[in-house]
């Protein structure tokens, strides 16, 4: 079994390459809920979200999220109604909220209603969300706190960043299957997804960073920051808070209690040293994921450089 760990736009964007080169079945995600958000009276959580689309060969490629040729007409006439619409739901993704809040609403925990929506949308991976209690992401900046979509999408990030938490992980427990699967698993990828806000509510749930400390399995993390920079989104402003250098050595640091392997950027090949100085394996190969022919190839590099990973790690 492989695991992935995952969340926003750059894990959706790795998983639609690996989905074209291992069988689904041997696959299971564990997603990022720390985004989520009732909008409209709807229960959205736009990780997993991207994850299924991305799983059922439905997410839009011009924008990363939401629906391929999605239409946007019922957030239209709510704008029209006085309705807050800086958050974009299309008409095509809102069926996906309206059933996840129905089956919420029946009782379902947030792991089984996923779980239902993903086998409905013909889907044979596993997707597991982190957990049934409720971490959300909270954004400090100097004049109020805000949620992480607050701060992404309203805010288009561009406000300064004091500080990151997440509300409730104390309390929260892993979700069903997330601990089984880090410890049963011969592989563990950390999509090139945001290490604080993506990955970093994930870690925060009590007994995931430990189970990852524990299990046999060999863990490798593909970098988001190539060179000084995100390749998209805040990565690099939320790393700063976090007193990690926004470079390879910084997502390194951000896991080094548990990784075996990070996947760079050739760019990034004079600073593999610093890395392995971590005690940290470094794999160096092209992670811009701008056709379909790159995000398999990072998905098979990655997994071919796992694999001797786990060999030089037993
Ligand atoms: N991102 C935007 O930049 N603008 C949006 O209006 C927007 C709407 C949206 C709706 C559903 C969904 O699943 C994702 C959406 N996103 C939007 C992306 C979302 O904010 C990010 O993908 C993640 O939360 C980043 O981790």
């Amino acid at each position: 079994m492989i695991v992935v760990l995952t969340g926003g736009t750059g894990g959706a964007k790795f998983v639609q390459g690996l989905r074209q080169i291992v069988p689904p079945q041997q696959v299971a995600y564990i997603v990022n809920t720390g985004d989520d958000l009732r909008w409209w009276g709807l229960h959205v959580s736009p990780d997993v979200d991207s994850i299924l689309y991305a799983l059922a060969g439905r997410l839009s490629r011009e924008r990363g999220w939401g629906v391929e040729a999605d239409t946007f007409e019922c957030l239209e006439i709510m704008r029209q109604l006085g309705q807050p619409s800086w958050f974009q739901l299309g008409d095509r993704d809102l069926a996906t909220h309206l059933l996840r809040t129905q089956l919420l609403s029946e009782g379902s925990t947030l792991a089984k209603a996923n779980a239902d929506i993903a086998r409905r949308f013909g889907i044979e991976s596993q997707v597991l969300v982190m957990s049934n209690e409720r971490v959300e992401t909270r954004v400090q900046t100097p004049s109020a706190e805000l949620s992480f979509q607050e701060y992404f999408v309203r805010e288009r990030y561009a406000v300064e960043v004091r500080g990151v938490r997440f509300d409730g992980a104390e309390q929260a427990k892993p979700a069903p299957g997330v601990i089984e699967s880090i410890m049963a698993a011969e592989k563990i990828i950390l999509a090139p997804s945001n290490p604080v806000t993506s990955i970093g509510p994930i870690l925060a749930v009590p007994g995931i960073r430990q189970a990852l400390q524990q299990t046999p399995a060999a863990i490798a993390a593909i970098s988001p920051i190539i060179g000084e920079a995100a390749v998209s989104g805040p990565a690099a402003a939320l790393m700063k808070t976090q007193g990690w250098p926004v470079s390879i050595v910084g997502i390194a640091q951000a896991y080094r209690d548990f990784l075996d392997l990070l996947v760079c950027d050739i760019e990034d090949a004079d600073r593999q040293h610093d890395v392995e100085q971590l005690g940290i394996a470094v794999s160096c190969t092209r992670t811009l994921m701008r056709s379909d022919a790159d995000k398999q190839a990072l998905a098979r590099a990655t997994l071919e450089a796992t694999e001797s990973a786990a060999v030089t790690a037993t």
